[in-house]
């Protein structure tokens, strides 16, 4: 049983905190070393108790059960600018040793039916309490700036309305969240685009300039 809540969650309270500053401090090495990094910005947030109390009862969870079904007390967001580089921190996150990967799911290539598209990465995290190591769950979601634009805007709606939309606004809710991968498509071709005209730009010029010499 819990019997003080503030109590319980110290320990994830820590968890976030600690891994909200290495998460960002990826960034900044990348940004640092390359100029562009594969993580735009990152939040954390310890799941609020009323929050938890609604998901112990949705998901059957008994409260002597907390600590090893709820996965999501301690939950982190990875917001990145391209699909692509959402594998690329998911490959960052499997090299870590500070974090022991439990389980992985990607809904950015099996979506929901809500149309929810993002990277879920449930994992073990140890945190040094006064009296020793304790081991808790956490979660970290990777996502586009697109899919975590939807995602919080749809999670609002959803609290407003509790989740009740009429049927035609749900399918409308879900060819947002297509429109919106499209837009994450587009941006990654866009850029794709780029980088192999910069590729060849210089080939150009260098064909351009032996040109010109050779009507010398
Ligand atoms: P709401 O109503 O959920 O939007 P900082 O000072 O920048 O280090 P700060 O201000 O404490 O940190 O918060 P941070 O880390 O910038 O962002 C907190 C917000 O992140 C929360 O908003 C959540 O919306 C969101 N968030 C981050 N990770 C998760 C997650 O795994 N699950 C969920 N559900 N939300 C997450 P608020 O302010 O708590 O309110
Ligand atoms: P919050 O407020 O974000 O903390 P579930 O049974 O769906 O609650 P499950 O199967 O254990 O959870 O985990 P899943 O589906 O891998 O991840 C659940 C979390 O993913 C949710 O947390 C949301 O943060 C996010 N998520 C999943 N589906 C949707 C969706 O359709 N829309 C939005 N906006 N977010 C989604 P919580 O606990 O629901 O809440």
């Amino acid at each position: 049983m819990v019997e003080n809540w503030d109590d319980f969650l110290v320990p994830y309270k820590q968890a976030v905190d600690e891994l909200k500053v290495k998460l960002r401090g990826i960034r900044s090495q990348f940004l640092k070393i390359d100029g562009r990094s594969p993580i735009e910005f990152v939040t954390g947030r310890v799941k609020p108790v009323d929050s938890i109390k609604e998901k112990m009862v949705r998901r059957h969870i008994s409260e002597d059960r907390l600590e090893e079904d709820m996965e999501d007390i301690a939950g982190l967001r990875i917001m990145c600018q391209f699909v692509e580089d959402i594998y690329q921190v998911v490959d960052l996150l499997r090299k870590r040793t500070d974090i022991n990967i439990l389980e992985e799911r990607d809904y950015v290539h099996n979506k929901k039916p809500s149309g929810y598209r993002s990277y879920h990465i449930i994992f073990e995290y140890p945190v040094q309490m006064l009296d020793g190591e304790k081991v808790i769950l956490a979660e970290i979601q990777v996502r586009t700036l697109a899919m975590n634009f939807w995602a919080t805007v749809e999670h609002s709606l959803n609290y407003k309305y509790q989740g009740e939309f009429p049927d035609d606004l749900k399918g409308r809710l879900e060819r947002s969240a297509e429109a919106a991968f499209h837009l994450d498509e587009e941006m990654s071709e866009i850029r794709d685009e780029l980088q192999e005209t910069k590729k060849h730009g210089p080939d150009k010029d260098v064909r351009k300039s032996s040109d010109e010499n050779s009507h010398l």
